[in-house]
């Protein structure tokens, strides 16, 4: 596998370049503990620390787990009222919903830093919340996400994510239904069992859920965290698939933290089944992890050039990746 080649996404239905040969060599650098945080638990400036005011106005409840509130500067409105166009120049009105959640009332902790029970927490609200707004008629799809770390744009550092509800299913989601359901059966529970047993690509797992680096990922650290039983949204899960769930998340983002000894920089967000009330029996939940680091703290991927105009491209092997990340994210 040293030789350039190309790889298929079966998520997306995209190739991949791989081009290994680039980096050929065994990793030798350091692996730093996390640094220490240097936040304060509470910080009267951040406006999603407990008490503490927001920019338009509104204030931030004492809270003592998690919180969610509709976000002030919100990217979409619920009533439709766009303009609407056909032809060349095709427009359509777009409805939804945008939500802010605070993780943990600790502005010094992340994901990685907190207990697993509360992470567990954060995983009922996402759930909750992923029921809550798509019960709501005209709402098809719930989008949880989280960016952390300036690089990725998130605004602060308070543990937070966000939840976009919106009338349509977006743009990535809708591509990797397709596949799915062009699949048959399950694509993501053979796809599952096939790394299971071929073990290089797995980082960290237990009795519910897996993180894997996957085949096809383009981003040097990306990895995909899917439940061992087939689920179709966070709802779904009982108690022993939420608790699984807030275990992976502990140990790999924990082990994304060592990798360079700083809070390692993503975007992560869960896939699941649209709410328009379809079944989607094929559809199997999952989330993806897009942190933008490759050498150092500083030294990130980014996707431009034949990438952007190509397609995308990766030096180090998913395998490799995987075998440094399972290291790191060992309990
Ligand atoms: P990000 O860090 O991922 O950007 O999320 C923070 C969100 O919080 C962002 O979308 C919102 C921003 O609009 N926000 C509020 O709702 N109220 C505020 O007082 C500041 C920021
Ligand atoms: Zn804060």
């Amino acid at each position: 596998m040293d030789a350039p080649h190309r790889r298929f996404n079966q998520l997306t239905g995209e190739w991949l370049l791989v081009s290994p040969h680039r980096t050929a060599r065994p990793w030798q650098g350091q692996v730093e503990d996390t640094a220490p945080v240097s936040r304060p638990a509470y910080d009267p400036e951040c406006y999603l620390c407990p008490g503490n005011k927001r920019a338009a106005g509104a204030t931030t409840p004492a809270y003592d787990s998690t919180y969610v509130f509709d976000n002030d500067f919100a990217a979409l409105l619920p009533t439709a009222s766009g303009p609407s166009s056909g032809g060349l120049l095709r427009a359509e009105p777009e409805r939804g919903i945008c939500r802010v959640m605070c993780f943990d009332p600790r502005h010094d902790l992340t994901l990685a830093g907190m207990q697993v029970s509360a992470i567990r927490r954060v995983v009922d609200a996402w759930a909750a919340q992923t029921t809550e707004l798509g019960d709501i008629p005209w709402v098809r799809h719930v989008q949880i996400f989280e960016n952390r770390g300036a690089m990725m744009g998130a605004s602060n550092p308070h543990p937070h994510g966000q939840i976009w509800a919106t009338e349509h299913v977006p743009g990535e989601p809708a591509k990797e239904i397709a596949r799915q359901q062009a699949y048959g059966e399950c694509l993501l529970c053979d796809y599952l069992a096939v790394e299971l047993d071929a073990g290089e690509r797995v980082v960290c797992d237990n009795d519910e859920f897996v993180a894997l680096v996957p085949f096809w990922a383009a981003w040097p650290y990306e990895t995909l965290v899917l439940p061992r039983r087939h689920r179709g949204a966070l709802p779904d899960l009982d108690d022993a698939a939420r608790d699984g769930l807030a275990d992976i998340l502990q140990r790999l983002t924990s082990g994304y933290d060592r990798m360079f000894g700083v809070e390692f920089p993503y975007s992560m967000g869960f896939h699941q089944r649209p709410t328009d009330g379809e079944p989607y029996p094929e559809l199997h939940l999952h989330a993806h992890f897009y942190p933008p680091l490759l050498r150092s703290a500083t030294i990130r991927k980014f996707m431009v050039g034949f990438e952007l105009l190509g397609q995308a491209q990766r030096d180090i092997t998913p395998e490799s990746a995987a075998e440094r990340l399972r290291a790191l994210s060992r309990r």
